[in-house]
């Protein structure tokens, strides 16, 4: 948690933005797994947590700007809170911690909604936080507030200097658990034995994951979350995985790495593609640029690797606006990162990744991009190209007369157990252009390699 005065200002800048109504930010609460008092692990709601700080459940923050207050609402800990979890600071003292001097019981909140001229929230994501609108509202039917949603992507974009900080505590962690698991994984091992690396790892520090790890020798399923192969010589294992520090901010990396000591000699080309793809994209990042534009120039460097390797054909420009790249690259180049590894993305893709002037595209591919807008300085986000040869998409497309002129089918079958490759880093916008957080972590195919063999 930061000093009380970073959420005093940030809820100052945000009344500002408003200018009147009323702000209901609503906390999470314990969700049960299988029975009330078995928990998943609690998750605070992000947007929460920038403006009140506090991780904990059930609560719920009031900026009434029409009569000048903040207000933290909640329940005071009973006897039987304290028998099972132990004290707690009271609600007035935990308000105190993040600047707010004003408490009130949950069960007030109907009744000081109710004389508001206009109420703002967001677009609730979880059915308890709707159905506690419908009650504290009386309305069936909710209408989340577009300028809220605005002003919290517009503040929660631009990312101050102790949450630079603390994102690249969070990449640094990350990094050193991939270094970990590059230096752990073995010929015969499971991929969940290799993912609990990476998990004992993260906790080892204290931290945990931003998001359930991708451990997976197949890479070509974009968020696989199956476990269950054993690791063979010839193989690579793919990790995209995060650390989230306990201020609750991400990192997300990916590294693809041969399970023997080198890479075959047709995963050396196709991994050179993907990094030379991956720096082109990086050396592209600058305020003022579309997101979208450093996609589709990742899209034709990757085209053009594509095609020296004799997988794809014909004139770079015209197959990637054919979309015949997405045969390999089905997804986007990245999303924003902050306090959530998709930054805000319960705000919408919209709000977040796109302005009125620009709308998401619906097309294959493109859909897929998270982030289109003209970057900012101090934006924090992905930058991860990859190549995945999935054999349904193959053969969905064979028959394709587009396709065809720009794909060498008859190459490609060869290439039906691939797999895929993913590298992905985290950077920031600077004033004149980016800067990779965190430490340096292994990347190229000498790096990859060298590391491999001196685990091996
Ligand atoms: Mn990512």
């Amino acid at each position: 948690m930061f000093d009380a005065n970073t959420y005093t200002q940030r809820r100052q800048q945000l009344k500002q933005q408003l200018g009147g109504g009323l702000i209901l930010l609503l906390g999470n609460e314990e969700a049960s797994m299988n029975y009330k008092d078995n928990w998943y692990p609690f998750y605070q709601d992000s947007t929460f947590r920038y403006y009140f700080g506090l991780d904990l459940a059930d609560l719920t923050g009031i900026l009434d700007i029409d009569r000048d207050e903040v207000i933290l609402f909640g329940p005071e800990q009973s006897m039987d809170d304290v028998i099972w979890m132990g004290a707690l600071p009271s609600l007035a003292s935990l308000a105190e911690q993040v600047g707010v001097s004003k408490v009130l019981p949950t069960e007030k909140i109907a009744n000081y909604i109710a004389s508001a001229k206009s109420l703002h929230f967001l677009p609730p994501y979880r059915p308890e936080h709707l159905l506690k609108l419908q009650a504290w509202t009386g309305k069936t039917v909710l209408e989340p507030s577009l300028p809220l949603i605005q002003a919290v992507v517009a503040q929660r974009s631009i990312k101050s200097e102790e949450e630079i900080q603390e994102i690249e505590r969070a990449v640094n962690y990350t990094a050193r658990m991939h270094r970990n698991v590059m230096q752990f994984a073995r010929e015969g091992m499971k991929e969940h034995e290799v993912a609990s690396e990476a998990l004992r790892y993260a906790e080892s520090t204290g931290n945990l994951l931003s998001f359930p790890i991708i451990c997976t020798t197949q890479g070509q399923i974009l968020h696989n979350h199956y476990r269950g192969n054993t690791l063979r010589q010839g193989d690579m294992l793919l990790l995209d995985a995060g650390i989230q520090t306990p201020a609750g901010y991400a990192g997300d990396m990916t590294r693809t790495f041969p399970v023997g000591p080198t890479f075959t000699g047709r995963q050396r080309e196709l991994y050179q593609v993907v990094l030379e793809t991956h720096e082109a994209a990086m050396a592209a990042l600058k305020p003022g640029i579309l997101y979208k534009d450093v996609h589709l120039l990742a899209c034709r460097k990757l085209t053009d690797g594509l095609k020296q390797v004799g997988l794809m054909r014909g004139d770079t420009e015209e197959a990637v606006q054919a979309g015949a790249h997405t045969m390999f690259f089905q997804c986007g180049l990245g999303h924003m990162m902050g306090m959530d590894v998709h930054d805000m993305e319960n705000l919408g893709e919209q709000y977040v990744g796109y302005t009125p002037e620009l709308r998401k595209s619906t097309e294959f591919g493109l859909k897929s991009l998270r982030l289109g807008r003209a970057l900012e300085s101090g934006f924090v986000l992905t930058v991860e190209p990859g190549i995945y040869i999935i054999p349904e998409l193959i053969d969905m497309r064979r028959n394709d007369k587009v396709t065809q002129q720009f794909i060498n089918f008859e190459k490609l079958d060869t290439y039906r157990d691939f797999g895929g490759i993913r590298i992905e880093d985290d950077l920031l916008i600077t004033e004149n252009g980016s800067r990779i957080l965190g430490e340096p972590l292994d990347r190229t195919l000498a790096e990859v390699e060298a590391i491999r063999q001196q685990a091996l």
